[in-house]
């Protein structure tokens, strides 16, 4: 819990921590609809699913008779929390070889994310990891997996750089298949979601793992940066459509406020959020559990404010 209070003090501090103050104690009147459709716009929630906050915060106010602005936020917390379910448990378990595929744009943090990602795995979960450097695009990839994978001690099944990515993933899903691995996690190189020739090489190299391992890819991954918001999501439609995204990893929202977007990505793209990425170092990676997360975005009644 203190680490998504911590990581999420952006969102928090900037936007729906402010809702009291920006409310004032008054009656509840279209003002206080007016304000509150801007404070979820702005903490990019997104323009639909603001619109059924709203609705449902009304309904809820109108059921519980709700007339005070100081009586909102509990009610806010409550409509928030509904449109989050609790995503379900990732699809690795019950086979010999589970696969995961991560994509996303250039630079959201996939590979990072994968080296947290194994790391939870291995140590928490207490499952055999391997990866495989999908991102044979550049040569810095390579050695960037390399090197995470020396410090948490996953094997990394690397080629050379330039080298087809199809071909290094039917190495590594062998390679993890011979050597008795558990999970094969699958780093690729950033691409833009209107790339054609890049997006359909998403689906070859879930081909290719899926001729070793039928079934495989067991779940595709998304890496969302949360420091883009909205646009996160736009670019998220075109990679649902390419790749069968399963569920998103999002990036860095402790390095902004728009924490809102992970409403969005409930309600407007129907997919789960399995992880979220606090900060930079191996374990900023959490669970996404959403009555912390909903939690984490309001000031605590018990704690001074800040
Ligand atoms: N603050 C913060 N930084 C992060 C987080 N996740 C990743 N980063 C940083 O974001 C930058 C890009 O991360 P990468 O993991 O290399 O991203 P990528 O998607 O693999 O990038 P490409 O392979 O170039 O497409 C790095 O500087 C990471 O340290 C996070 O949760 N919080
Ligand atoms: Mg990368």
């Amino acid at each position: 819990m203190a680490i998504f209070r911590r990581g999420l003090s952006k969102t928090r501090q900037s936007f729906f921590g402010r809702i009291s103050q920006m409310l004032g104690n008054t009656e509840i009147d279209d003002d206080t609809w007016d304000d509150m459709e801007t404070l979820l716009i702005q903490a990019d929630v997104g323009f639909d699913t603001t619109m059924k906050v709203i609705d449902s915060l009304q309904d809820r106010v109108r059921a519980e008779g709700i007339t005070k602005t100081t009586e909102l936020q509990g009610a806010l917390k409550d409509t928030l929390s509904a449109l989050l379910e609790f995503p379900p448990a990732l699809d690795i378990s019950g086979r010999e070889l589970s696969i995961i595929l991560v994509v996303g744009v250039n630079g959201s943090g996939k590979t990072t994310s994968i080296a947290k990602m194994a790391h939870r795995l291995q140590n928490l979960s207490r499952r055999k990891v391997m990866i495989a450097a999908g991102d044979t695009f550049r040569a810095a990839a390579i050695e960037q997996l390399q090197t995470w994978g020396n410090r948490i001690n996953v094997p990394v099944i690397a080629n050379r750089p330039g080298s087809d990515p199809g071909a290094v993933v039917y190495d590594a899903t062998v390679a993890a298949k011979a050597r008795g691995y558990e999970i094969l996690i699958i780093d690729t190189a950033g691409r833009l979601q209107n790339n054609f020739n890049l997006m359909r090489e998403l689906t070859k190299i879930s081909e290719v793992s899926g001729k070793v391992v039928p079934g495989a890819p067991h779940e595709v991954l998304l890496v969302l940066d949360g420091t883009t918001g909205q646009n996160a999501i736009e670019q998220a439609k075109k990679f649902q459509e390419a790749s069968g995204v399963t569920g998103v990893i999002v990036s860095k929202l402790d390095s902004t406020a728009k924490g809102g977007m992970v409403f969005s990505i409930f309600n407007d793209l129907q997919l789960p959020v399995h992880y979220l990425g606090l900060g930079e170092s191996i374990n900023d990676l959490v669970l996404f559990t959403p009555e912390f997360f909903v939690d984490s975005l309001f000031d605590d009644e018990d704690e001074d404010a800040d």
